[in-house]
């Protein structure tokens, strides 16, 4: 499978005893690759800019570069940019057809940030296709930041979202095929990370960011992510910049990772050095062998940064009119 990123997770997952199987995602085709070791684009201020994690990227920058362009606002274009990978049935770690938990249910995690510092998300969230646009609602119509589970849906609900079933029949075969393999024992296990985190500065120099999974597929029922939590899937602060993150959300969490990148950039750091030291913030800390995890992050000058564990993240950058695929660089080679 083209740009497959395979990650051996035995270890960590013992210890949380959980066994994962393929993700099995298609590949979006995507522009040519350049490896972000060139680091010529890094320094580039040209605004306004759509970044976002993964070969999906590409797309979804599409979408939100379509609103940004036409004087639309960033916190529009980072929802709108998402949705399309959330709807897209072939994306199987974000929204319909996402894979599913061992017990078959597909759970999404979603947030999402504006300009203000304003932020919503939802997670544990089932049967709703865009998390993304809940999250929004959560953000903009209720005094809370994160609903979950069933209260998660029943807002949805009550909000005009459409409860439909995300379990693909593609989806529910790999699962299928994984429970009858695995019996839920740990194994050398391999996961393909595909969130999608995507951060964009509109036309009129403001931030937002977006970010939407599935989670880890046949994760145990009710485990929650990184994702949905601001400050470890995303955060954005508009005085100072955003940050995305992608892979094991376990590692993410405990360091709180895309708050972390965005106040070493309020001390001083690029948005490369910090995404850097955010990496290092984990394997110093934590055992790092089997597991992935990769930050993106821009600042208000439009400069950006990428680093990751292992080599294998890649991200998409719509900058100065072109939306192009770039590999991470990374701490392991
Ligand atoms: C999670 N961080 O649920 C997510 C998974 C992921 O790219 O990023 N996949 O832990």
């Amino acid at each position: 499978m083209p740009n497959r990123r395979k990650f051996l997770t035995q270890s960590l997952l013992s210890t949380l005893g959980l066994s994962l199987g393929s993700w099995g995602c298609k590949s979006t085709k995507v522009a040519p690759t350049e490896s972000s070791s060139h680091v010529a684009h890094r320094t580039s201020h040209d605004l306004p800019l759509v970044i976002s994690t993964w070969n999906h990227g590409i797309p979804a920058n599409a979408k939100a570069w379509e609103i940004i362009d036409s004087g639309g606002l960033a916190i529009d274009a980072v929802e709108q940019g998402v949705r399309v990978v959330e709807a897209d049935p072939t994306m199987t770690s974000v929204g319909y057809g996402g894979l599913p938990d061992r017990d078959g249910n597909v759970t999404l995690d979603a947030c999402i940030m504006d300009k203000t510092g304003n932020g919503g998300g939802v997670c544990f969230l089932q049967n709703i296709k865009h998390p993304i646009s809940v999250a929004r609602k959560v953000m903009d119509e209720t005094p809370h930041v994160l609903l979950c589970g069933k209260g998660a849906l029943e807002f949805a609900l009550n909000n005009g979202f459409k409860a439909e079933n995300l379990l693909t029949p593609e989806s529910e075969a790999a699962w299928k095929k994984w429970a009858k393999e695995s019996n839920y024992q740990p194994v050398i296990n391999i996961e393909n990370h595909d969130t999608i985190g995507l951060l964009a500065i509109d036309k009129h120099g403001d931030i937002a960011g977006a970010c939407t999974t599935s989670g880890l597929a046949y994760k145990m029922h009710g485990r929650v992510g990184d994702s949905p939590i601001l400050g470890a899937g995303m955060f954005v602060d508009n005085e100072i910049g955003g940050a995305v993150a992608t892979g094991m959300g376990e590692a993410v969490l405990k360091t709180l990772g895309t708050f972390l990148v965005v106040e070493l950039m309020r001390n001083g750091m690029s948005p490369q050095a910090a995404c850097e030291e955010a990496v290092k913030r984990i394997v110093s800390k934590q055992e790092y062998k089997d597991i992935q995890v990769g930050y993106l992050a821009i600042n208000k000058k439009g400069e950006h940064g990428s680093y990751c564990i292992h080599p294998g993240f890649n991200y998409a950058l719509y900058q100065a009119g072109t939306n192009k695929m770039y590999n991470s660089s990374s701490f392991k080679s």
